[in-house]
């Protein structure tokens, strides 16, 4: 599959962590997010799983039919091996993750490659690697969803960042309903977002709200 910016959008991340350690229920709230219109899907097993690698990649295979179903691009976070084993569309690396020369070496051409980029020094990297398709900045605000959160950027930062980043970036980190607006008016390609759309009560309601507003700030800034 071939990388579009507009995939950023309105990026759901998540694994079975982030909705008490429940499998089904996961697979269900990733489906009604992919229903309602998420532009992207990263699974993303960490942070307290108590899945076991078979049960992951049982998991990915599944979510990998789910994504296909609903035509929306699906990420692996931090492991190239199981996204090529499963048919994913992309691969999602972190800072503490395995080093991305190595992963651009093993997926590039075959994998989506994200990369995620919380500072000048990482982004202007990140520049200068052609085989990164887009970054990944945050957390912009506090997060509770992530064990090993770096303290966060708040919106200045993360419009530097942006405007150095020669790849299209998405915010993630501590972003909700009250500061959604104001992150994608830093010109941001979209925002990625675990607990806003896997801890809402209207799973549906959240993601075609998030999607107004994209579309809003496209039109307050002028362009589409
Ligand atoms: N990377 C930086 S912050 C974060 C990740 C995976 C967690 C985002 O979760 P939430 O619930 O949207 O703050
Ligand atoms: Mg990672």
């Amino acid at each position: 599959m071939r990388f579009d910016p507009n995939m950023l959008r309105v990026y759901l991340v998540g694994g079975t962590q982030d909705v008490g350690n429940d499998p089904d229920r996961f697979l269900h709230d990733v489906e009604v997010a992919l229903a309602a219109g998420v532009t992207a899907f990263q699974y993303r097993e960490k942070d307290g799983s108590q899945l076991d690698h078979a049960a992951t990649v049982k998991m990915a295979t599944r979510l990998r039919d789910l994504t296909r179903h609903y035509r929306v691009p699906y990420f692996i976070d931090d492991d190239e091996e199981l996204a090529l084993q499963v048919g994913a569309d992309g691969v999602h690396v972190g800072q503490k993750d395995q080093r991305i020369e190595t992963v651009i070496r093993r997926a590039a051409g075959q994998l989506m490659i994200g990369y995620s980029c919380n500072t000048a020094a990482e982004i202007a990297k990140a520049n200068r690697l052609a085989a990164v398709d887009y970054v990944g900045a945050g957390p912009v605000f506090p997060t509770t969803s992530k064990a090993d959160a770096d303290p966060a950027l708040g919106l200045g930062e993360l419009a530097r960042l942006n405007i150095a980043s020669q790849h299209p970036l998405v915010a993630i980190g501590g972003i909700s309903q009250a500061n959604l607006a104001a992150t994608l008016k830093t010109g941001v390609a979209g925002v990625a977002v675990i607990s806003m759309i896997l801890g809402s009560h209207d799973i549906a309601g959240t993601v075609t709200g998030m999607r107004s507003a994209y579309h809003a700030k496209c039109e307050l800034l002028g362009h589409q």
